[in-house]
């Protein structure tokens, strides 16, 4: 059975659209693994699922950054675009919608929208004098500045001064209706920490904004008035709105927000959180679009206490890693290790000691060590036991019961390494028990259906983890799926049916007698380097 999208729920999420400026660094790759647990949960739960991504590739940062490495910017656009796609492949993201803002689509949204906001009167012309930092692609107060001038996010960057002519839109005018939006919808900025720093951002008066540039040929051009090109910004925050367009549909605003719309979450960096919590609501109320149910502004990850970016230079080569760790390893590390909307430091010595300790050593060895007692003692199936048959006080049984619902509310609230802990500790409870109960004791007096039930509830634990875990880990959850004779793919976009929460997440769901595959290892052990 498989159902339309008209049949069920659907839910949309979307990653900020990454810049071009360089190749994906870890920082990228750690909201693109993020948006990707949440959709791989939500398609468990049986959602018609349409995960957002994609590329910024217009405005003077990139076409600065394409002459400097002597390419067209469209060339340079090309290359690295590609490499951002590669990536989201060798890290097992299910991209459902991967939108470049240089798609000729985009431009007649970007368009559209422009003329909604300008029929509304919420566009004119003024001077625009400021410092703008161009790796931000922001005018910046002078208060905020570092001294000689730097951006705090890039300080090897110098802001420059503008005065031009641009076309500001009225953010002033939405002053009240944001507030009523931060009041209404209490949930809409999170976590709680975000949202305070936008109420108070907003409570010091919003100013308009400029929504044009002169003197730079990369970028949509105002339709009113093509000397002016479209702000960078305005065009990015409209892409995830063209990203909803099915491949040969015309590209219109009604078109675009017929099925998916509105998005569930905007997951971003905390960078960016004013763009997402206070232009992009206001640039939609103008619009007269319905606004997303929540932006979820994560912290950054460091190095050495300073923000990881392709502007400083002290990038982590996300695809070094996954070379040499594989995707399950670098997507569990950073969602088991940081708590989601903090800032957390990479370090690769404690990456191996997690990866080995949580996967190689609790859940790997526990399938391992128990699948080999089953092969020796129960024939290589299931053991004939109903799950009746095991005392509700039973540990894992009674563990096992509560987790599903646990793991379910950690994930609605993208409280990863919540999900993970909770996980995790059935994990240990299960090679607690293996060792107390001593299975092969028990075979040795004889006692064949105590032995059975021990190793049933054992190999059931292994497998509610695993599941619990395949929106993390979905290559992991899949061989020990396979192992437990399963043959349900993770990674199949129809697995709300296939594997559905309501069924898969309770504790007692390994069929008895279910033939068992050969124990190989999940996940092997790590090296320091
Ligand atoms: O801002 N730690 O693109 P961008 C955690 N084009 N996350 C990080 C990070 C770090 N050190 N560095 C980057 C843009 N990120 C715009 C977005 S959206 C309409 C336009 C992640 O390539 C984080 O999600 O600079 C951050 O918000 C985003 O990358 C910035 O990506």
């Amino acid at each position: 059975m498989s159902f339309s999208v008209t049949d069920q729920e659907t839910f949309s999420i979307t990653t900020p659209i990454y810049y071009v400026n360089d190749v994906p660094h870890i920082g990228s790759a750690y909201t693109t693994i993020a948006a990707d647990v949440i959709a791989r949960y939500q398609r468990l739960q049986g959602k018609s699922v349409r995960m957002v991504t994609g590329t910024d590739e217009h405005g003077q940062k990139i076409q600065r950054t394409a002459e400097a490495v002597g390419r067209l910017p469209q060339e340079h656009s090309d290359l690295i675009a590609k490499e951002f796609a590669t990536l989201w492949q060798r890290l097992s993201i299910q991209v459902d919608s991967f939108i470049r803002t240089t798609d000729p689509r985009h431009e007649a949204i970007v368009k559209e929208f422009f003329q909604r906001v300008w029929e509304k009167g919420d566009i004119y012309s003024g001077q625009q004098q400021g410092w703008y930092c161009v790796a931000c692609e922001e005018f910046k107060e002078e208060r905020d500045l570092l001294e000689g001038h730097h951006c705090p996010l890039h300080p090897n960057k110098k802001v420059e001064w503008r005065d031009e002519q641009n076309y500001f839109f009225r953010l002033s005018k939405y002053q009240s209706q944001l507030e009523q939006l931060y009041q209404t919808h209490p949930d809409f900025i999170q976590p709680e920490s975000r949202r305070n720093e936008v109420l108070s951002f907003v409570s010091q008066g919003l100013q308009d904004f400029s929504i044009s540039r002169v003197n730079l040929d990369w970028g949509i051009p105002v339709p009113a008035n093509p000397n002016h090109t479209i702000y960078v910004w305005f065009d990015a925050l409209l892409a995830y709105i063209t990203a909803l367009l099915e491949p040969n549909q015309e590209p219109t605003l009604a078109n675009a927000t017929a099925k998916w719309y509105p998005f569930n979450i905007h997951l971003i960096g905390k960078d960016i959180l004013r763009f997402h919590a206070v232009y992009w609501p206001a640039m939609l109320m103008s619009a007269e679009i319905p606004l997303p149910d929540r932006v979820f502004g994560h912290g950054f990850l460091t190095k050495d206490g300073q923000k990881i970016s392709k502007t400083v230079g002290n990038v982590i080569d996300p695809v070094d890693l996954v070379d040499r760790y594989s995707a399950d390893a670098v997507r569990y590390y950073f969602l088991k290790e940081i708590e989601f909307g903090r800032d957390g430091d990479f370090n690769e010595t404690r990456f191996v000691n997690i990866l080995n300790a949580d996967l190689a050593n609790d859940l790997g060895n526990l399938l391992n060590r128990t699948l080999k007692m089953v092969h020796k003692y129960c024939g290589g199936h299931v053991p004939a036991i109903e799950v009746t048959q095991i005392p509700p006080d039973d540990v894992l049984r009674s563990k096992g019961e509560e987790l599903g619902k646990q793991v379910a509310a950690a994930y609605e609230e993208l409280a990863f390494s919540q999900a993970c802990e909770a996980v995790m500790a059935l994990v240990r409870a299960g090679n607690k028990y293996v060792d107390e109960q001593a299975p092969w004791s028990l075979f040795k007096q004889g006692k064949q259906t105590e032995l059975e039930q021990v190793l049933y509830s054992v190999l059931e634990s292994v497998r509610l983890a695993a599941y619990l875990l395949s929106p993390i880990i979905p290559d992991i959850s899949h061989a020990v799926y396979r192992q437990l004779g399963f043959s349900i793919s993770f990674n199949d976009p129809n697995i709300g049916t296939e594997a559905p929460f309501s069924s898969h997440a309770k504790w007692g769901v390994l069929p008895a007698t279910q033939a068992l595959g050969e124990p190989e290892p999940v996940f092997q052990r790590l090296e320091i380097p």
